[in-house]
């Protein structure tokens, strides 16, 4: 059936069979590219019926369709143009795993970070109802995306501004975890008091049913009786209270009864929401029985669903989860901070040892450092574990909350620097940025796994202030582990190859290609330092240096703009010193998606291209 569907106006003259068979064949599609290049998988399976039928009831692209997040839009992008590129699937030159509006018409809004839809749509519906247009907005939301507080932003404003807008939640009761919160209580309280909504639903198709001017006022009194009995019958109808119709729950694999309430919801004006039911990795078996580990993966085998992982050394975040849990047992003041990402985090593993001091507030890295900074500032070692790029969202929170107050957060920011295959909604490349300009903020960088567990415990030892330690993602160097990891001193570097004439500054995960490059560069013998600490530098030994080094180079995996070159570029204006300084780092554009390795390749943070472009900066001088 898909061979016959291109764009989703070829979904609608289909008949409930075909397109149940479309929906079997967006699935083994999805199954099989996601199998060979990785990606959501469990998010995809659950959403097929809901892309079809979307597609079915509405007149995309006149009618705008907005996704959260974007990562559960494979079935989208395989019916509207783009089927024959889909095993290009977040590949390098590729389409993107992310809805991206620059790939199709039919991607109206990107995104890769949770929880923006509603806001998105509702200024989609201002500028429709300032043109005068007239078609419908919809969006896709999760229940796990539902728990960020911009989602609520958005709820707050649409029910004020009262606009057409339809919301459908998509809920699966798991964000990558399950989900976690009183807001998801309250979804599975709407499911299991099926009162008011059969009620509801039946008095609904009954008054729909007297002729269509009658049937609307009817409809209306109707609202308002039941607007009465649901006090009684569900208390405190969230969503209605804020002004929005609350319609469900409903199966969100029955096709039929999708399609059905969709063309009624397309009759009803004003602010609704649908609430839909799906499972997680529908239709996949080992998908539907591990919806965590089948959220996000890579290569696995689509006929047992095994992941195809090769063996090697322990990930960064695994290295970080067990060091800080292991300190959690003879440290009871530890405690552990996680925005919806446990397992991404490491911090599965203090969840199931420490449980009692594991916290996952959801999809919420904003509440998350202020939560943190409350518990540091009554005597609790809080440890903030957030991903490098959804930190972004918790700007103000480190600034307000915890720096001015100066107050002892610890920071772990997992995947900084380049991510790969998510691309740019998730590389993690401004961190050193938007940390090192912030008063009393320690910022560190491992330059391996044994050095991550050092990190943890100065961290731990830090007492002073904020502070901060951002490594990569994907597998540590295979080094050796500490069993009890001794804190570094507060801004020390380590000289790791003393050289002459060119002084390499390396910074994180640019140190081990840094010492690579050395070997290409024999004849110039350059002297390498793992500047662990972007602030506060080593300046003691930068000054020493400094004065036996005619070039100075910068090696970081973090934007050019403000980062660790830009320090010492500050800091020798400080000081009155002239060097040449060559700055190696992530340019000033959004970088693609791809492998990690691939695209460190191409903007020259191999081994080979820092050697190639420190030659050329001596050849030049
Ligand atoms: C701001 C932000 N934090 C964390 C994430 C990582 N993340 C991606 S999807 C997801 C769970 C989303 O759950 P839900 O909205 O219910 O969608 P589902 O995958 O269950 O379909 C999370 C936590 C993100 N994309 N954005």
């Amino acid at each position: 059936m898909l061979e016959k569907v291109n764009f989703p106006s070829d979904v609608k003259g289909l008949s409930i069979k075909e397109l149940q068979e479309l929906a079997s064949d967006l699935r083994k599609e999805i199954i099989r590219v996601t199998s060979k290049n990785g990606g959501h998988v469990a998010p995809n399976l659950g959403a097929v019926e809901l892309v079809i039928a979307i597609a079915y009831v509405f007149d995309q692209p006149v009618d705008k369709v907005i996704w959260d997040v974007g990562h559960q839009a494979y079935a989208h992008k395989l019916i509207t143009g783009r089927k024959k590129v889909f095993n290009t699937l977040r590949q390098y030159g590729g389409i993107s795993g992310f809805l991206k509006r620059d790939e199709s018409i039919y991607d109206v809004f990107g995104a890769g970070h949770a929880s923006t839809s509603i806001s998105a749509a509702l200024g989609f519906s201002v500028s429709r109802d300032m043109k005068k247009e007239n078609h419908h907005i919809v969006v896709v939301v999760g229940d796990g995306a539902l728990t960020g507080g911009m989602a609520f932003e958005g709820l707050n404003q649409l029910g004020h501004l009262r606009k057409n807008l339809l919301v459908i939640l998509n809920d699966n009761k798991m964000s990558i975890s399950p989900n976690v919160g009183g807001l998801k209580n309250y979804l599975i309280k709407l499911q299991s008091e099926p009162v008011y909504n059969r009620f509801k639903d039946d008095v609904w198709d009954l008054l729909g049913k007297l002729p269509p001017g009658l049937s609307q006022k009817a409809r209306e009194a109707a609202s308002k009786v039941s607007e009465g009995l649901k006090n009684l019958l569900v208390p405190n109808l969230l969503f209605e209270e804020l002004g929005i119709r609350y319609f469900g729950p409903i199966d969100g694999h029955n096709l039929p009864e999708l399609i059905e309430i969709l063309e009624k919801l397309k009759n009803i004006k004003g602010p609704k929401l649908l609430h839909v039911l799906t499972v997680k990795g529908k239709g996949f078996e080992p998908a539907e029985k591990m919806p965590t580990l089948f959220h996000g993966l890579g290569k696995y085998d689509p006929e047992t669903g095994m992941p195809l992982k090769k063996k090697g050394a322990p990930s960064y975040s695994k290295v970080f989860g067990r060091t800080l849990t292991d300190l959690g047992k003879t440290d009871q003041k530890i405690v552990a901070i996680t925005a919806a990402m446990p397992e991404g985090t490491g911090l599965d593993i203090f969840r199931e040892e420490i449980p009692e001091r594991f916290f996952d507030v959801g999809i919420a890295e904003q509440h998350a450092v202020t939560f943190a900074a409350g518990m540091a500032a009554s005597g609790l070692k809080p440890f903030c574990a957030i991903y490098s790029t959804f930190l972004q969202r918790a700007f103000d929170q480190i600034i307000h909350d915890v720096a001015i107050q100066n107050l002892p957060v610890r920071f772990a920011l997992d995947r900084g620097g380049i991510v790969g295959e998510d691309g740019p909604t998730h590389h993690g490349v401004f961190d050193l940025s938007y940390l090192r300009i912030i008063p009393n903020m320690v910022v560190m960088a491992p330059k391996d796994e044994a050095e991550l567990q050092r990190m943890i415990k100065t961290a731990l030892d830090y007492d002073e202030g904020p502070i901060a330690f951002r490594y990569p993602r994907g597998r540590g160097l295979g080094v050796k582990l500490y069993e009890k990891p001794e804190p570094i001193p507060i801004g020390t570097w380590e000289v790791l190859i003393e050289g002459e004439h060119v002084l390499i500054l390396a910074v994180g995960s640019m140190v081990q290609p840094s010492l690579e490059a050395t070997e290409l560069l024999k004849e110039i013998n350059p002297t390498v330092v793992n500047a662990r600490f972007i602030k506060p530098m080593d300046e003691e030994l930068l000054k020493k240096l400094v004065k036996s080094h005619k070039i100075i180079v910068t090696v970081e995996e973090n934007t050019l703009m403000g980062g660790f070159g830009s320090a010492i570029l500050e800091t020798l204006n400080r000081w009155r010193i002239k060097r040449d300084v060559l700055r190696l780092g992530i340019p000033d554009r959004f970088i693609e998606h791809g492998s990690r390795n691939l695209l460190l390749e191409k903007i020259g943070l191999s081994k080979e291209g820092i050697a190639l472009r420190i030659e050329e900066f001596i050849n030049a001088g």
